[in-house]
C-alpha cells in the first residue's frame, strides 16, 4: 500500500531527472535570495548553470550547523517573512536555538511526507494515532499531527508525559498507531503492565518511533510488550522534522524520500564521499523546500545509504539505522543536549569549577541525565544546607538551559579525572 504510489515507486531513471530539475531550482532560488549562498558559491567557483548533472552536487560547499548559527535567527531564509508561517526550533550549544521556517507550500510538502511514511507503517484513514511525541517548537508533534489529518486518521494530540492518562486514552479511544520515542514507548509499556493492560487486546498495530537512537533489540522488545510492528523513523528540524526518511514494512532501514531530498554519505573526516553501502556521515540537500532549503547540509548523523531494490516496491534508497553521530550532541528523552550548554552554566557559578561529568543512564526505560559537578576548593567546607542551596539554583539553572531535568551531585575538588587530551565530558551508560 502507497500513499503517492507513482512516485514511491518511480523508476530511478525517472526520479534521477526529477531530482536533477528541482536541484536546479533550488540552486538558482538560493543563488539569487540568500546572500551566504552566494558568497558560498562563488567561493567554491560554482554558479548555478555549473548544476548539469547530479553529480555536480560535489561541487558545491558543504553547509553546517554552525553556519545556521551564525546567521542565527532568519539569515539563511530564501523568502520574506511575509511568506513565513511556521518556525519552529531545536536546542543547540549556545543556548541559541536552531531556527527553521516554513511557507505554506513547505507545511504542505511536509504534511504529504508525513502522511507517506504513516503509510509505511499501514496506515489509513481509518486509524486513531495517538500522537505522543512533543508539541511545540519541537518539530515531532505538529509533523505527524499534519501529517495524520492529511492521511484523514483520527490524531489523538496528547503531546508527551502523564502516562497513565495516555494508557488510558489509549484503551478508551482504541489507539492503533502510536507515534513517540523508542524510549517513551517502552516505558508506557512498562507502566501499562503495572496498570493491568493487557495489550494484546487492544487494537494498537503499529508505532511510529524515532528522534533518537534505537536498537532492534527495542525494536524485539517494543513488538512484543506492545504487540504492534514497531518502524523507525528518521528527521531533523533542520531539514524539516519527522518524515524525512521512513521505515516500511520490511524493517530494513528508511526510505529516504528522494523526491525532496538528495542524500549523500561522506567521510567526515575528509568530507570525501563515500560509494553507497559504506559507512559515513549523512548529508543532506533539500530541492522542494522554499522558506528554509539546506545545501548539502551536514546531519552528523553515522549511517549508510542501501540502494538495494526493496521487496516492497518503493525505489527511494534507504537509510540504515542511525548508529551514532560525529559530534558530541546527546539525545536525552528526544531533546538535544550538548555537553557545552553545561559548561557554560558552570561558569556562571563562581563557587564551581568547570570540570564536570555528565552521566547518562537509563532506568526503566527513561532515560536520566545527573551533572557530576566539582565544587571550588573554598566552598568545600562550606555548610550543608549551603551546599544544598547550590544544588538546587544548579539544577534550575541546568533545567532552563537543557530543557529537561537533571540530577545534580556535588563531588569534592579535584575528583574528575583529568584529560590531556580532548576531556571526556559524557559517560552514557545506555544500553539500547
Ligand atoms: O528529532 C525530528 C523527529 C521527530 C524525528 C520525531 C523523528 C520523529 P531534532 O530534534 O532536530 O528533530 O533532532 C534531530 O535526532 O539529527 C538524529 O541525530 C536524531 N534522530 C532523529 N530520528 C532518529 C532516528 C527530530 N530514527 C536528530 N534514529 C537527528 C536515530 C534519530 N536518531
Amino acid at each position: 500500500m502507497y500513499w503517492d504510489c507513482r512516485i514511491e515507486t518511480m523508476p530511478r531513471e525517472q526520479l534521477q531527472a526529477l531530482q536533477l530539475e528541482r536541484l536546479q531550482l533550488t540552486i538558482e532560488r538560493v543563488y539569487r535570495n540568500v546572500p551566504f549562498y552566494r558568497r558560498r558559491f562563488t567561493e567554491a567557483g560554482v554558479k548555478p548553470s555549473s548544476m548539469r548533472t547530479l553529480e555536480d552536487i560535489k561541487r558545491l560547499p558543504f553547509t553546517t550547523k554552525q553556519d545556521l548559527r551564525d546567521n542565527y535567527p532568519f539569515g539563511l531564509f530564501a523568502v520574506s517573512m511575509t511568506d513565513v508561517v511556521r518556525v519552529h526550533a531545536s536546542s543547540g550549544t549556545t543556548g541559541k536555538p536552531t531556527v527553521v521556517g516554513y511557507t505554506e507550500q513547505d507545511i504542505k510538502t511536509w504534511a504529504e511526507l508525513a502522511a507517506r511514511s504513516l503509510v509505511c507503517a499501514g496506515g489509513t484513514k481509518f486509524d486513531v494515532v495517538q500522537n505522543a511525541y512533543g508539541y511545540g517548537l519541537f518539530t515531532g508533534g505538529l509533523g505527524l499531527h499534519y501529517g495524520a489529518e492529511r492521511l484523514g486518521a483520527a490524531v489523538v494530540p496528547i503531546s508527551g508525559g502523564n502516562t497513565q492518562r495516555q494508557l488510558m486514552l489509549m484503551q478508551d479511544f482504541g489507539t492503533t498507531i502510536l507515534t513517540c520515542t523508542p524510549s517513551y514507548a517502552l516505558y508506557m509499556a512498562e507502566e501499562g503492565q503495572k496498570m493491568g493492560l493487557d495489550f494484546k487486546k487492544m487494537p494498537l498495530k503499529a508505532g511510529i518511533f524515532g528522534a533518537e537512537p534505537w536498537s532492534e533489540r527495542m525494536r524485539r522488545q517494543l513488538e512484543e510488550k506492545l504487540d504492534l510492528m514497531a518502524l523507525d523513523i528518521y528527521g531533523l528540524s533542520e531539514i524539516m522534522g519527522p518524515g524525512v526518511a521512513m521505515e516500511c514494512a520490511e524493517k530494513q532501514g528508511m526510505h529516504i524520500w528522494e523526491d525532496h531530498f538528495i542524500p549523500e554519505i561522506i567521510d567526515p573526516g575528509t568530507g570525501e564521499v563515500l560509494p553507497p553501502g559504506e559507512q559515513g556521515e549523512l548529508v543532506i540537500t533539500t530541492i522542494t523546500k522554499e522558506a528554509f532549503p539546506l545545501i548539502r547540509y551536514r546531519t552528523r548523523d553515522i549511517t549508510c545509504l542501501d540502494p538495494e531494490p526493496c521487496p516492497c516496491g518503493r525505489t527511494h534508497y534507504r537509510i540504515r539505522r542511525i548508529t551514532g553521530r560525529s559530534d558530541d550532541m546527546l539525545i536525552i528523552r528526544g531533546v538535544n543536549v550538548f555537553p557545552s550548554q553545561v559548561e557554560s552554566v558552570l561558569l556562571e557559578f563562581s563557587e564551581t569549577e568547570p570540570h564536570y561529568l555528565l552521566v547518562v543512564d537509563r532506568k526503566a526505560n527513561l532515560d536520566q541525565l545527573e551533572i557530576w559537578v566539582e565544587l571550588a576548593e573554598q566552598m568545600f567546607s562550606d555548610k550543608v544546607r549551603q551546599l544544598e542551596d547550590l544544588e538546587n539554583r544548579l539544577r534550575e539553572r541546568i533545567q532552563s538551559v537543557l530543557g529537561i531535568a537533571a540530577r545534580v551531585k556535588l563531588v569534592e575538588p579535584n575528583t574528575i579525572p583529568r584529560s590531556e587530551g580532548k576531556a571526556k565530558r559524557v559517560v552514557d551508560r545506555r544500553e539500547i
